[in-house]
């Protein structure tokens, strides 16, 4: 319920990852739970290709109504975030004609194969399941914490690699995560995100935003592209869009959802009526304003505590994000140097009080927070105070 997860013995866990980031309403939030409901009395599957139903093209409208730019837009549903991922990419390469995906640094975009190809580590998302789907390329992203660049300076760097690697004439798409989810919150400097987007428009890049992790009022605001000005081309959710039923979505410029042949895309579950009744409850809630808001709150909790935190120990090296996607990055007291014991001593000391925390990270050295919109400030004291005693146990100060 909410923020609450009871287990098996009757410990209630206050849970701050809601499954990494889809329960953003809250467990059995009841407006979600009745919307499934009563889908699953009236109908659970037709196949949409084959006997569309109403629902998904009204949520399709809806998604594209909230998703940033006032373009004429088209959406695909599917499963999972990887599954959009999967076919963001079979439609950019079917509008170019090219064949190359640029990913960045520090990414994390699924676990099929042509998305674990795509993702900065190796280890565990690629390692020993190749062979890895060919024509992707990493390239340098926007670190702020990391690189000290300004978002131009970064821009500049990114796509020097973009050309000099690739070259604009084989490059499909270039894909994004605004705010980096798995690779520990890296939100990058601003007018990075725009740059590349001009760039990419400019040869004829379809530019991908990721916002399976970011996406639908996570951050405060509908997506995380609005935080830096960006209008991607394709926007991809996940996640939080049914509060905890499977599914996902592409949302795009028309003219590049229209590229593949008819019968080019599909699935049998692609668009679960039951899925998308409860989507459309988490739109209804969400175009309240009341999760902006309650996400607005949560981020001024947890900075303003973590920023306490970090005046008494300075193995807090970097604490950013935005809305209720927050994080602090753990390093060695004036460095870089990435802390990665102190992250799971802390996440561990954390459950031990029944406080689930997630790390992240490349280097496993980021404590996330991802809660429901529904926990409350003393919620969020309390999280803190444990931490707090992790790190007076565990960090030098
Ligand atoms: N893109 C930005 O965050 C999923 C991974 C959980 P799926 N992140 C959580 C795990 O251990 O596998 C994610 C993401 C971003 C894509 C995905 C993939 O979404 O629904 O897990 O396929």
């Amino acid at each position: 319920d909410g923020p609450w997860i009871t287990d098996v013995d009757g410990n209630r866990l206050l849970d701050l990852g809601s499954g990494i980031g889809v329960t953003t309403l809250g467990h059995t939030h009841p407006e979600v739970v009745a919307a499934a409901k009563a889908q699953l009395d009236l109908l659970s599957h037709t196949l949409f290709t084959v006997t569309p139903y109403e629902n998904y093209v009204r949520l399709a409208e809806r998604l594209g109504e909230h998703t940033p730019g006032s373009h004429a837009k088209k959406t695909f549903f599917v499963n999972s975030g990887a599954e959009a991922v999967e076919n963001a990419v079979k439609i950019a390469r079917a509008h170019t004609g090219r064949r190359v995906v640029a990913a960045l640094d520090h990414a994390f975009h699924g676990r099929t194969n042509l998305t674990m190809a795509m993702n900065h580590r190796a280890a565990p998302y690629a390692t020993g399941f190749g062979p890895l789907a060919a024509d992707i390329q990493r390239v340098p992203n926007s670190y702020p914490f990391r690189d000290g660049l300004s978002g131009a300076r970064a821009a500049a760097r990114t796509i020097e690699y973009l050309e000099q690697r690739i070259g604009a004439a084989d490059l499909a798409a270039i894909i994004a995560e605004p705010i980096q989810g798995e690779g520990g919150f890296v939100v990058p400097a601003p007018d990075y995100l725009t740059a590349l987007q001009d760039w990419a428009t400019e040869h004829g890049v379809v530019f991908i935003a990721d916002e399976i992790q970011s996406g639908l009022g996570r951050t405060g605001t509908w997506f995380a592209s609005e935080l830096f000005g960006l209008v991607p081309d394709l926007v991809l959710t996940a996640k939080g869009i049914a509060d905890g039923l499977p599914l996902a979505g592409i949302t795009g410029r028309a003219e590049i959802m229209d590229s593949a042949l008819p019968g080019g895309l599909g699935g049998t579950f692609s668009g679960n009526p039951v899925s998308i009744a409860a989507a459309h409850a988490v739109l209804d809630v969400l175009e309240t304003g009341e999760p902006f808001a309650e996400a607005a709150r949560i981020e001024r909790a947890l900075l303003t505590g973590l920023r306490e935190l970090a005046r008494d120990y300075a193995s807090i090296g970097d604490i950013r994000g935005h809305g209720a996607m927050i994080a602090f990055e753990l390093t060695e007291p004036g460095s870089t140097t990435p802390l990665a014991g102190l992250a799971s001593k802390i996440a561990a000391a954390a459950a031990a009080q029944g406080i689930l925390l997630l790390t992240a990270g490349s280097y496993s050295n980021v404590i996330r927070f991802l809660p429901s919109l529904a926990v409350t400030d003393a919620q969020i004291e309390v999280a803190l105070g444990v931490i707090g005693d992790a790190l007076a146990e565990y960090a030098r100060a």
